[in-house]
């Protein structure tokens, strides 16, 4: 059985909630920042990142994209991805990888500037360029949604949707202001959140409703 390591609103958000929309039994083990810090963790994950997914093979792996493809072709009888080497699946596959870059980890970029320099302004500096990286991404989706969707795969819902979804949640100045200006990623919000398999994790993670303020 797999297992995620988890922690509410971190990054495990999005391969917890391909786990339920795809409806696998997991072992789901909630995880303290001091746990995920611990040199226990890091002999799993390297980087002491969360997610991590342990395989049935005893193996664990690393990075969210990732651990959100892998999940999908390996179950893919419940169509949660494109077929696998289609032209579907390369447009699924670009889009995980572009909010893996563009979005997540800017958004971490923002938010971890103090690790770069000591000096506030220049802090305040990189911050304010990384968010501005992350919401000119945002944009070109929700662009995208607009006029292709209601999801990334136009008619198809997919994994990718939910990868989108999570980072949402972290966007500053709020969830709220960037569902305001982007109005179809705000739609694809409202359809994931009223998805009943979805309920007990999202309602687990305190992202049932908008985040008002990040
Ligand atoms: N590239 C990684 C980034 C993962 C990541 O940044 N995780 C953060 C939480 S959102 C984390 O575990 N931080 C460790 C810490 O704050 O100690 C991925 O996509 O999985």
């Amino acid at each position: 059985m797999y297992k995620l390591y988890n922690v509410k609103r971190w990054g495990s958000m999005a391969p917890h909630l391909v786990l339920e929309e795809l409806g696998l039994p997991y072992q789901n083990i909630w995880m303290t920042p001091q746990q995920v810090r611990s040199e226990e963790f890091r002999r799993m994950s390297p980087l002491g990142f969360i997610p991590a997914l342990g395989l049935d093979d005893g193996r664990v792996i690393v990075e969210s994209m990732a651990i959100v493809a892998f999940l999908t072709e390996a179950h893919r009888d419940r169509k949660l991805a494109p077929e696998p080497g289609t032209g579907d699946s390369a447009v699924y596959l670009s889009s995980l990888a572009f909010i893996s870059s563009n979005i997540y980890a800017m958004i971490n970029l923002a938010e971890s500037t103090a690790d770069y320099s000591s000096d506030p302004a220049v802090q305040k500096q990189i911050s304010a360029r990384a968010r501005s990286d992350y919401h000119r991404a945002f944009d070109s989706l929700d662009a995208r949604l607009a006029k292709e969707g209601p999801f990334l795969l136009s008619a198809d819902f997919s994994a990718a949707d939910l990868y989108l979804f999570t980072m949402t949640i972290w966007a500053k100045p709020s969830e709220r202001a960037l569902l305001e200006r982007c109005q179809a990623i705000a739609r694809l919000s409202g359809h994931i959140r009223g998805k009943p398999k979805l309920k007990a994790a999202l309602e687990a993670h305190g992202i049932m409703k908008v985040t008002e303020s990040a």
